[in-house]
């Protein structure tokens, strides 16, 4: 066999010894979630023939032609059965795009589809998308909410534009674009609710005076649109808000839509704070009630996952962050998160234990003072038990 066919083997066997890898579950944790010892989507998940030019004539020295960068931040949705992300792909050109890669049980095994989705463009292109959010709505439509992100034509060539833009699909395969969310400022992290309320559309909004900075956005918004297909902003109050000295000081957005439970709306987002290292994005949680989506009944103080171990390196270090999660009939929920920009995981908790969790855990109280008193009660109950 010629050297090329060899190599070419060889590239295929290795892939699917990654691609088959068995996950395992990682036995200690704070009994709420559990982490998983691999990744679920890497780089090197990508299809070989999306990397490799397989033809010996035009490709003779068997290299990448197409290199990708990292697999991160996806939407999530289970559909005949199977766990699907929409993952955001990223090339070495640092452009995104979104490619569905699918998994039987939801923690091992995930493969691509051969072709990534071809995302029609707005009336005007973007740069770059990313980050999407899938919602099955009421309407019957599958949407897909993701950040448009547009050179704002300064001289500054870091100087952009961020927009929500929105999409919607029957299989992930067809997509029909509709018009960019109309609003004043900028968004990021536009997030749909499931369902109608009072008859309108509802999202999640993240308004920001600048590209990175959320400035006079005091946090998770919260917006009702007539009409999806020219969706725009005209009122949008704060939710969840940003607090001086908390895991969500600098900014804020809502991970994945909220999970619907007898209990209430359950919220996964990530909160970021300014460090010297950088910005630190850590992933929170919280409740809204069932009968007002917008209203608050719940909110744990700090995080429920932080960037840990190998985690905590990679393209942008030191970033947990989520726009994807399934829940299972059975109570199951699987969280999958991204960390540093680089790849992603999954951890698993279940309904019961996540809003057990939230309505159980005690709040912040904004101040060291505040925060020994909540531990010294702890200590305080815990001892009249054990002497
Ligand atoms: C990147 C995003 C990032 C944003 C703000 C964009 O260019 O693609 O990953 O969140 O900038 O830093
Ligand atoms: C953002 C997000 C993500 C990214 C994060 C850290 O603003 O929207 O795309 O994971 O920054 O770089």
């Amino acid at each position: 066999m010629s050297t090329f066919k060899n190599k070419l083997e060889q590239l295929f066997a290795e892939h699917e010894v990654l691609l088959s890898r068995k996950n395992e579950p990682l036995i200690s944790g704070n009994g709420i979630i559990t982490r998983y010892k691999y990744p679920v989507v890497t780089a090197e998940h990508t299809p070989v023939f999306w990397r490799y030019d397989l033809n010996e004539k035009t490709n003779p020295f068997l290299v990448e032609r197409i290199g990708i960068n990292a697999t991160m931040n996806s939407g999530a949705i289970k559909l005949d059965g199977k766990y699907l992300l929409v993952v955001r792909v990223e090339g070495v050109d640092r452009k995104s795009f979104f490619a569905v890669a699918e998994s039987s049980n939801g923690i091992d095994n995930f493969r691509f589809w051969d072709y990534p989705i071809t995302m029609p463009e707005d009336l005007i292109p973007a740069t770059n998308i990313y980050d999407m959010r899938l919602t099955v709505h009421e309407d019957g439509w599958i949407y897909g909410v993701f950040c448009a992100e547009r050179h704002d034509g300064t001289n500054d060539l870091s100087s952009a534009t961020a927009t929500a833009a929105i999409a919607r699909t029957k299989d992930l395969k067809k997509w029909e674009r509709l018009p960019d969310l109309q609003t004043k400022g900028q968004q990021r992290n536009v997030v749909l609710h499931p369902e109608f309320v009072d008859g309108m559309y509802a999202l999640y909004t993240r308004p920001q005076d600048g590209f990175i900075d959320a400035g006079s956005g005091g946090g998770i918004g919260w917006a009702l649109v007539e009409d999806i297909t020219h969706a725009e902003i005209r009122n949008e109050r704060i939710i969840d808000k940003r607090y001086y000295h908390t895991i969500k000081e600098v900014k804020n957005g809502e991970g994945p839509h909220p999970l619907k439970t007898s209990a209430g709306w359950l919220h996964l987002a990530h909160g970021v704070r300014g460090c010297a290292s950088g910005l630190r994005y850590v992933l929170y949680m919280y409740m809204t009630s069932l009968e007002d989506p917008a209203e608050i009944i719940g909110a744990p103080a700090g995080y429920i996952m932080a960037p840990m171990g190998d985690e905590r390196i990679g393209d942008v270090s030191n970033v947990l962050f989520s726009n994807g999660w399934i829940a299972d009939e059975d109570g199951t929920v699987f969280i999958y998160y991204a960390s540093s920009d680089t790849r992603m995981h999954v951890a698993t908790s279940t309904i019961d234990r996540l809003v057990d969790y939230c309505m159980n855990t005690p709040q912040d109280g904004f101040s060291s003072y505040a925060s020994v008193l909540t531990l010294k009660k702890m200590i305080d109950k815990n001892l009249s038990l054990i002497k």
